[in-house]
C-alpha cells in the first residue's frame, strides 16, 4: 500500500479541510485538488459520479482503495497510519467522538454551512445578491447549534475531553468559515467558550495550514 493519500475535492471546501486536517495532524503524506488519476474531474461528471455515487466531495484514494464519507474517511485516516491517535482508546469516548463525528458532519452542517454559510458564499438571490430572508430562515437554528457547542465545550478544551479528535477536525473548517463572517461579533456573543476554541483550533499548527492557506500549491 502506497504511503500517501490523495484527497479528491477542492481546498475551499469544509469537509475536503476536514480530511485534510487528519493527514496534517498524523503528518500523513497527500496530495489534494479537483482531480483524480491525474485527470481533472469535474463536478458531478459521470467520472464524478463513479468515484462517488452522490456527486459529493471528498473522496479519498489510497492505492487502489476509494472511500467516502468524511467521518469514515476520518476513522480510516487514523487507523491506517501512524501519527498522533485522533480518537479516544476507551470504548465510552470512542463512542461519544463517533456521536459528535456523526452530529457535527450531519445536523451541524446542514444548519451552519447548507441554510446558512452557503447564503454568503454562493449568493442566490437576484443579481448575485444575499438572501436575507433565507439567512433570517436558516438563523434560528445557527443559534441552536451554537448554544449545543457551548454547552459541550463546558466539559473539556475539545469536543470530546481535552484532546483534539476527528471531531474538533470536522468542525473546525465549519466554524473557520462561521467566524470569518461579518455577523461573527454577534453570531458568538452569547458563545465565549466556542470562541476559545476555535481560536484554540486555528492556533494548531496543523490548522495553519488547512484554514488559513486557501492553496497550498500542493499537486
Ligand atoms: N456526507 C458527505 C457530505 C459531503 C458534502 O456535502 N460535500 C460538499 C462539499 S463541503 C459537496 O460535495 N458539495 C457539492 C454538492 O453537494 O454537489 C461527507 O460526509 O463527506
Amino acid at each position: 500500500m502506497t504511503a500517501s493519500v490523495h484527497i479528491v475535492g477542492p481546498q475551499f471546501s469544509t469537509f475536503v479541510r476536514s480530511v485534510q486536517l487528519c493527514c496534517e495532524e498524523k503528518s500523513i503524506p497527500y496530495t489534494l485538488g479537483a482531480e483524480a488519476g491525474g485527470r481533472p474531474l469535474a463536478i458531478h461528471s459521470p467520472e464524478h459520479y463513479a468515484l462517488h455515487p452522490f456527486g459529493k466531495v471528498p473522496i479519498l484514494l489510497h492505492g487502489e482503495r476509494r472511500l467516502i464519507e468524511t467521518p469514515s474517511i476520518c476513522r480510516y485516516l487514523d487507523a491506517a497510519f501512524d501519527g498522533p491517535a485522533l480518537q479516544p482508546a476507551e470504548a465510552w469516548a470512542r463512542a461519544q467522538t463517533d456521536q459528535w463525528t456523526g452530529v457535527l458532519a450531519g445536523y451541524v452542517d446542514q444548519a451552519l454551512v447548507r441554510r446558512y454559510l452557503l447564503e454568503f458564499v454562493f449568493p442566490k438571490g437576484e443579481g448575485g445578491a444575499i438572501r436575507e430572508d433565507a439567512v433570517a430562515e436558516a438563523r434560528p437554528g445557527v443559534d441552536r447549534v451554537l448554544a449545543l457547542l457551548e454547552r459541550q465545550l463546558d466539559e473539556g478544551e475539545h469536543l470530546v475531553g481535552d484532546d483534539f479528535t476527528i471531531a474538533d477536525a470536522i468542525a473546525a473548517p465549519m466554524l473557520d468559515y462561521l467566524a470569518g463572517l461579518p455577523a461573527a461579533e454577534e453570531l458568538f456573543a452569547e458563545t465565549p467558550r466556542l470562541v476559545t476554541y476555535i481560536e484554540r483550533l486555528r492556533g494548531r499548527p496543523a490548522a495553519r495550514r488547512v484554514l488559513v492557506a486557501p492553496d497550498l500549491g500542493r499537486d
